[in-house]
């Protein structure tokens, strides 16, 4: 009867120990790398290009494990991946954060799991930088400044009496392409006296929010002389709107657009001068992140932002053969 007592003793303690173990077992056998990926959503072309990248680097057959969740653009989807990854226990958790600000608490309860963290594309704005690894993304602030840069050749021979009136088009509040490129734009607008909004919508990033808020809004005022628009699915979504209202744009028309990302529908449009400027923000980003992944794994030290190298693109730029090879 003792034996058969500490029998159940050991049983009951072998139980506890597995199920009260702060790492989980890995469900795979084999000796991968495991990511978990938080990625904001599917909300435009340079976001799917983006997952694409990631996923394209990130394989198997290199070692790695990808674990990836949709956030479909909320913050507090977000949070729960990052958790769910932590239970986990995955080796690195990757995220692409939608908005800015909030980080600090669960990026605390990483650290204190003792993974790693990446931020890509966009970034956090947290006070402690021991919160993460690197953020690696897109200079927004310079981008925004291109395309400034850019207007103001571009209107430098006006009349001086003439005002230039710009319609916003604002992606998600918050998130830093949106801040940085809206950032650049009030900046100028408040050192040009003669630049106005016409007025600052909000698109979310997406083609159907664009068409819908420039479509109303073209309802009361039609006097716009520039789309400045800070992704290329609300800029597809503005030119609908200006096409059923009946409005030219491009380089032949009363509009001047002026789009992030340049993807390969935008390029093309501007080749065919339907947009004025596409100021470039590459997605590409799964080699660079698998790059830092490997020197943070050698023990080497990586800088703690990392920015890509981008331009901008008028149709004189651009070749048929150049929009053709465009990888995204
Ligand atoms: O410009 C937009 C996307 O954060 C750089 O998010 C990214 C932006 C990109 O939805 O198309």
């Amino acid at each position: 009867m003792k034996r058969f007592f500490s029998l159940i003793l050991c049983l009951a303690l072998a139980i506890n120990i597995a199920g009260c173990s702060s790492k989980p077992e890995k469900t795979d056998d084999k000796d991968l790398y495991v990511i978990g990926f938080s990625q904001v959503g599917a909300e435009s072309d340079w976001r799917i290009a983006n997952t694409k990248s990631m996923t394209e680097t990130f394989t198997e057959e290199k070692g790695y494990e990808l674990r990836m969740e949709n956030a479909r653009q909320m913050q507090d989807n977000q949070f729960a991946a990052v958790r769910t990854f932590i239970l986990e226990g995955v080796d690195c958790i990757i995220i692409a954060p939608t908005v800015e600000d909030g980080w600090e608490t669960v990026l605390k309860e990483v650290q204190d799991a003792g993974i790693p963290v990446i931020i890509m594309d966009r970034s956090v704005s947290v006070d402690d930088k021991d919160l993460y690894l690197t953020n690696i993304g897109s200079d927004f602030l310079e981008q925004g400044n291109m395309a400034v840069s850019w207007l103001e050749k571009e209107t430098a021979d006006k009349p001086a009496n003439e005002s230039v009136r710009i319609l916003h088009l604002q992606g998600t509040y918050g998130a830093t392409a949106q801040l940085l490129r809206t950032k650049a734009l009030e900046v100028a607008v408040a050192k040009h006296s003669d630049w106005e909004f016409a007025a600052q919508l909000y698109g979310d990033f997406t083609e159907a929010k664009a068409y819908e808020v420039v479509t109303d809004y073209l309802k009361t005022d039609r006097n716009i002389d520039v789309i400045y628009s800070e992704n290329d699915n609300m800029t597809y979504g503005a030119m609908r709107a200006l096409d059923d209202a009946g409005i030219t744009y491009g380089e032949n028309g009363q509009v001047k657009i002026i789009s992030f990302d340049a993807t390969k529908r935008a390029l093309q449009y501007c080749l065919d001068g339907q947009i004025n400027l596409c100021v470039e923000c590459n997605p590409l980003h799964g080699p660079k992140v698998e790059d830092l992944i490997t020197k943070y794994r050698n023990g080497e030290t990586i800088p703690k932002h990392v920015y890509v190298e981008e331009t901008a693109f008028t149709s004189a730029d651009l070749t048929q053969e150049f929009v053709d090879s465009r990888e995204y």
